[in-house]
């Protein structure tokens, strides 16, 4: 690594996901606190970094990066085992999951918490339907044959990813009781041993995510910058 990693980051943001994989690696970082309160995602010099306006971003020595998901698989590829080797089966799934993460779980959560910038108008009937997606993507996750990370002591590029969604969904979906991870046995058990982590709790004393930031959220009380 030849020059410092930068991640442009809100307390609680994407960013939170980029920072888990930053600190279970082990790696150097420096951090700049985008202020939502300002809505600075959206001034000149971010788009500068992030034509489309959001965070994450991480600044490496190619330069500005975006998106959650291809930032953690870039920094696996860095160094640690945050990924399966490359033509394992292990990684063929690995990346199935990180895909999903990505294009169906994300997605889906940016639904609840940002419907006025998918429809017009009335947003209620948006974020119904998209809770109860929600409900309908975790059973199959919790379902699967292929997650073996969901119960695995180890870190992982996907328990980087999930850990933070799980939050989120409790927390900014309807506040906390709309859904209660229990429901799930195996999730709540993921998110148990994920956030006792030392990588997790770094993280979260730096965020201000309280002691159980996966299992049993509670809003973040973070020493700069807010979530939202
Ligand atoms: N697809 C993007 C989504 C990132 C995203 O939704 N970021 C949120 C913070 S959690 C954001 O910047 N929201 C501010 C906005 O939408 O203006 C990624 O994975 O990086």
């Amino acid at each position: 690594m030849t020059a410092p990693l930068r991640l442009h980051y809100a307390p609680d943001n994407a960013s939170l996901c980029v920072r888990l994989a930053l600190a279970e690696l082990d790696l150097p970082y420096d951090t700049v606190l985008v202020d939502r309160a300002m809505r600075a995602q959206k001034s000149a010099n971010f788009l500068l970094l992030n034509p489309n306006g959001l965070i994450p971003v991480l600044e490496t020595q190619h330069g500005p990066m975006f998106e959650t998901a291809a930032i953690i698989l870039w920094l696996a590829e860095q160094q640690g085992d945050l990924m399966p080797a490359p033509g394992t089966p292990e990684r063929q799934y690995a990346l199935q999951w990180m895909m999903w993460l990505a294009n169906t779980l994300h997605p889906n959560l940016r639904m609840i918490f940002y419907p006025d910038q998918y429809i017009d108008g009335d947003t209620a009937a948006l974020r119904q339907k998209a809770g109860a997606r929600l409900i309908a993507h975790l059973d199959v996750l919790s379902a699967s044959e292929t997650t073996p990370w969901l119960d695995d002591e180890a870190a992982s590029a996907q328990a980087c990813y999930l850990g933070p969604m799980l939050r989120w969904a409790a927390l900014y979906g309807g506040g906390t009781t709309w859904f209660d991870l229990q429901q799930w046995p195996r999730l709540h058990a993921f998110a148990r041993r994920a956030e006792q982590r030392p990588a997790t709790l770094n993280v979260a004393a730096a965020e201000g995510l309280g002691p159980t930031p996966f299992s049993a959220p509670s809003p973040c009380d973070p020493p700069e910058g807010s979530a939202l």
